[in-house]
């Protein structure tokens, strides 16, 4: 039925969004960035309800940005170039504490950013896993090395303890809906670079504004 055909996800379609956010320039764009996000969460949400707190903030997050784009100056929110521009430009950026801008697209995008370099680096150990690896094992070291450097204590605790909730590798591998292993390792190789370049430009982007400690 069509429901079922609705429900069929596959990851791989998810992390060819990323081969959109990129235009000739270099430019990311924040549809595309933001329809990737919403894949990654319906397949968050695919692993089940302990990661319910998780997805409910990046949900939100990407709301906000939404908001941004869909509001009267969202010709602003084309890409995070235009948005950076258009924010810093006109003072919409809580640069060294929080005050009068607590949901500027900066600082809601920096906390997806941060964690599109946790995805990378948990894929790659993905890809890179051998039939005895354990996906709760390879989060946390990715999570170790990127976005927990973030988040307070209290967060890290129960990111921890949702990391033990993960699947075995096979059946994550099924849940991702690709095909074989072999496939699953296959589409992750095409996807990384992609991603890598996109984290980059962004990181890039921020560290030449001072934008990458935004409270
Ligand atoms: C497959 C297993 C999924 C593990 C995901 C690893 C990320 C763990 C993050 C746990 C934190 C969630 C609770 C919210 C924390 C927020 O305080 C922070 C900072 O935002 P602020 O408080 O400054 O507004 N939010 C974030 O760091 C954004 C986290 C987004 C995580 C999205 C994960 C999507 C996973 C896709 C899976 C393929």
């Amino acid at each position: 039925s069509v429901a079922v055909e609705d429900q069929k996800f596959c990851l791989k379609e998810v992390l060819n969004t990323f081969k959109l956010c990129l235009s000739e320039n270099k430019e990311v764009y924040l549809e595309h960035y933001v329809a990737g996000w919403r894949g990654l969460i319906k397949f968050l949400n695919s692993l089940g309800s302990v990661f319910g707190f998780i997805s409910k903030d990046a949900v939100n997050k990407i709301q906000i940005l939404v908001n941004h784009m869909n509001d009267e100056n969202g010709s602003q929110y084309v890409t995070v170039q235009s948005m950076v521009k258009y924010e810093l430009e006109n003072e919409l950026v809580d640069l060294t504490k929080r005050g009068s801008h607590p949901e500027s697209g900066c600082r809601t995008l920096l906390r997806l950013h941060r964690a599109l370099r946790w995805l990378e680096l948990f894929l790659e150990r993905l890809r890179t896993s051998k039939e005895d690896s354990k996906t709760s094992v390879m989060c946390a070291e990715a999570y170790n090395e990127s976005l927990s450097q973030h988040h307070p204590w209290v967060v890290r605790k129960a990111a921890g303890m949702a990391f033990c909730m993960l699947p075995g590798r096979l059946s994550f591998f099924e849940v991702m809906n690709v095909g074989q292993p072999e496939q699953v390792v296959a589409m992750l190789g095409e996807a990384l670079p992609l991603i890598s370049e996109v984290y980059q430009i962004t990181e890039d982007l921020y560290a030449q504004h001072n934008l990458l400690e935004l409270p």
